[in-house]
């Protein structure tokens, strides 16, 4: 009898020791790859080593605190003395939003923890916390399959973790399904409860918030949200100058001077596809200030052309001739600039190239409308003066409306080459009627809207 329990507690121990081997060799080992954020939910979740685990022979132990976190990462963490960004990481939603594969990551390899709450436990009190609510409210939730957090509290709760020291480069990564009509949160440098950047997304818009001093100020929104009840990645890279935002893989935000290095500092205008146009009512505004940059009716004594330039388009045919461009009287005594359908392909008309200089963000409005011919009325932005062996414009970005058939589409045109992915999306371009423009220059993007519905958003 007490051989046969010696030999059941052998049995039982070698199955516990191969066990804990095979939970080793999964963690610290094989670092997760570097870069993206859009991580495998299958891979195992948690990196807490045990306390006491051994580590293979090629590396080192990892020290971890009482709760199974590397020490590096928390009580003894170095931030980098350069970095002008920094704190912890959090997450919250609205009722029934779903959060998995939860994880930070710092520099390119080291993951400091990784959640796809498979294994069913809660979060260990102590090293999360909360502002609002309760860690214990933040509980396993069963979706299909799979296993999620939620938050199953009262009121709003934001589920932090970290070291408020933590500087770039870090990456937190979520993957967030939003209920319909609900909201999800993903926190980043987050000092305190007063003092924090979030970026949120809902079905109709995303955007980017700091709260400062217990003060919440949207840095930036854009009209395009997420879809319920699909699981997509939001992540933040945090760098020493800065900070770039991805939801659904796009690169949305950049937070910090340095990162917002594209500058349209290139001359803009019109330029049109063997298509007789008119145009009117030109404003280019400071996003940020509200400062008006140009406005032009057309009316009065108008010195518009004096101080335009002029280039063909790529791969246009018009002999540059300024004269054929005019500003006109048309019925109800209105004056417009026309581009005549005569003027062939690519007639171009920039104005005056100071106007945005330094600028990032920027709107410009304009009026349009299409007298006859296939196309309508594109615009052109951060035109460069090269020109390629034709001698046409080569370098500059456009929306080019009414291009492909009366669609409209954002395009990059680089050494007078078209960016071939980018094509048209049906826009309600209608002949012979004004209609009004508006294009919004963010840092990482391009947001065209044709009368005052939202056609495209392209990011860089
Ligand atoms: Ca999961
Ligand atoms: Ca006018």
């Amino acid at each position: 009898m007490k051989k046969k329990l010696l030999a059941l507690l052998l049995a039982m121990t070698f199955i516990l020791m191969s066990v804990a081997a095979t939970s080793c060799s999964g963690e610290g080992s094989t670092p997760p790859p570097a870069g993206g954020g859009t991580g495998d939910a299958n891979e195992p979740g948690g990196t807490q080593a045990s306390a006491g685990t051994e580590a293979p022979d090629t590396e080192a132990p990892v020290e971890t605190n009482e709760y199974g976190f590397p020490r590096e990462f928390f009580e003894d963490y170095m931030p980098n003395d350069d970095a002008q960004y920094s704190g912890k990481v959090g997450i919250s939603g609205t009722a029934g939003v779903l959060f998995d594969d939860f994880r930070v990551r710092m520099g390119t390899l080291d993951e400091v923890f990784r959640y796809d709450f498979e294994d069913g436990k809660a979060l260990p009190d102590g090293m999360f916390t909360t502002f609002g609510g309760a860690v214990a409210d933040w509980q396993i939730a069963e979706d299909g399959d799979n296993h999620a957090l939620t938050y199953k509290g009262s009121g709003d709760s934001v589920l932090t973790v970290g070291n408020n020291k933590w500087t770039g480069k870090y990456t937190v990564t979520a993957k967030v399904k939003l209920a319909a009509g609900g909201e999800a949160r993903l926190y980043f440098c987050v000092k305190d409860e007063n003092n924090l950047y979030y970026a949120t997304a809902t079905e109709t818009t995303v955007s980017l918030h700091q709260i400062e001093n217990g003060t919440d100020k949207e840095l930036n929104t854009i009209p395009i949200g997420v879809k319920a009840d699909e699981m997509f990645p939001m992540s933040v890279t945090v760098d020493l100058d800065g900070a770039e935002v991805y939801i659904n893989s796009e690169n949305y935000f950049n937070v910090g001077e340095a990162l917002e290095e594209h500058v349209y500092a290139g001359k803009f205008g019109f330029s049109v596809w063997s298509t007789d146009v008119y145009f009117d009512n030109v404003k280019i505004v400071d996003s940020k200030t509200g400062e008006v940059l140009f406005e032009e009716d057309f009316e009065g004594d108008c010195d518009f052309l004096t101080n335009a330039t002029f280039g063909i388009r790529n791969g246009g045919n018009w002999t540059i001739n300024p004269a054929d461009i005019e500003i006109i009287e048309i019925e109800g005594g209105n004056h417009v600039l026309h581009i005549p359908a005569s003027c062939g392909n690519g007639p171009t008309v920039l104005f005056d190239g100071n106007i945005g200089d330094g600028k990032s963000t920027y709107t410009f409005t304009y009026d349009g409308y299409v007298v006859s011919g296939g196309e309508a009325f594109p615009c052109v932005w951060d035109v460069k003066d090269t020109v390629d062996s034709n001698g046409h414009l080569a370098d500059y970005l456009c929306y080019n409306l009414g291009g492909w058939s009366k669609q409209c589409g954002f395009q990059t045109i680089i050494g007078g080459n078209k960016t071939p992915d980018q094509t048209g999306v049906a826009a309600g371009i209608i002949d012979q009627t004004w209609q009004h423009i508006r294009v919004e220059l963010i840092s990482t993007g391009a947001i065209l809207y044709l009368d005052d519905n939202l056609v495209q958003f392209h990011t860089y």
